[in-house]
């Protein structure tokens, strides 16, 4: 596979940049552990919203409850600092994973879908995984970091410590993508979702129309073990799955990870 670009770097990312605010600060690493530390750490010390940490290869990158994502070279990994209102919070992982979906399809032209509660999958396989992260006190957001791992220039058949079930741009298109543009894409369009927040945008309604999820029958797993099926009936506004069991109730849940059913 060639090389489409090679010029990953902060200069490259904020340069006539068309957002305010987001990604105007970009700290860029060749290697780290995560980006979700380094986020945390700047977050705290004060860093303006919308700072931007970026990795071209991590060696520590975390999914959700301690699980490990795998970042080769030629992964996109990158986490963006935010203070919303708390009242926002959960419309953070439903603008990220969106911002994933339109970036995608503009640049490469690909289409995905988003799986509950934090997964970008192509052809029912994972491309992309989003985690938040955040700090509350009282009323305030001390900081909510949104990170995304993107499978983007790698064979996910090169590293058999990625599922079986991922899939990568590369893999898609049979080419490398320009990493750049992606990036550059994705942060306008989350400060574009972000921005309508407060009068109240269509963030929710477009996360639930994206959903592969719903209408199809799932297991719900928590830490492996199968914790109830059903059929994915609709996502509440906070972001929970609203699972319709065989006994006809309706049961919420909050977090998990879901399999479809054939
Ligand atoms: C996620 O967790 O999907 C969230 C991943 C977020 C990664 C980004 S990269 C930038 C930022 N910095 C970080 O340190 N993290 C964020 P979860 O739903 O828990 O999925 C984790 C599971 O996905 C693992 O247990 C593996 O089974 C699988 N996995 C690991 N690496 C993968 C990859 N590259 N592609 C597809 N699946 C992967």
């Amino acid at each position: 596979m060639g090389m489409v670009e090679n010029n990953l770097s902060s200069a490259s990312i904020t340069s006539n940049l068309e957002t305010q605010f987001i990604g105007q600060r970009v700290i860029y690493y060749p290697k780290l552990a995560s980006t979700m530390d380094i986020a945390k750490r700047e977050a705290r010390r004060g860093a303006v919203e919308g700072t931007v940490i970026i990795a071209g290869e991590q060696t520590a990158g975390r999914g959700r409850i301690k699980r490990t994502w795998l970042t080769p070279e030629g992964g996109i990994a990158l986490s963006i600092i935010l203070r919303p209102g708390v009242r926002y919070l959960p419309s953070l992982i439903m603008l990220t994973s969106l911002a994933v979906v339109r970036s995608l399809r503009k640049v490469t032209g690909l289409e995905s879908q988003i799986k509950w509660p934090n997964d970008v999958l192509i052809n029912g396989r994972k491309v992309c995984g989003v985690l938040v992260e955040s700090e509350v006190q009282g009323d305030t957001v001390s900081y909510a970091n949104i990170g995304i791992g993107i499978n983007a220039n790698f064979r996910v058949s090169d590293f058999p410590e990625i599922p079986s079930t991922a899939t990568s741009l590369s893999d898609e298109l049979e080419r490398d993508v320009s990493r750049l543009e992606i990036i550059r894409c994705f942060l306008v369009e989350v400060e574009k979702l972000y921005l309508t927040l407060p009068g109240g945008g269509a963030v929710y309604e477009e996360w639930r129309d994206s959903l592969v999820t719903l209408g199809r029958e799932v297991q719900v797993k928590w830490e492996g073990n199968i914790v109830c099926e059903g059929v994915a009936e609709s996502v509440a506004r906070d972001g929970s799955l609203l699972l319709r069991l065989s006994d006809g109730t309706l049961k919420k849940i909050v977090a998990g990870d879901v399999t479809l059913r054939a």
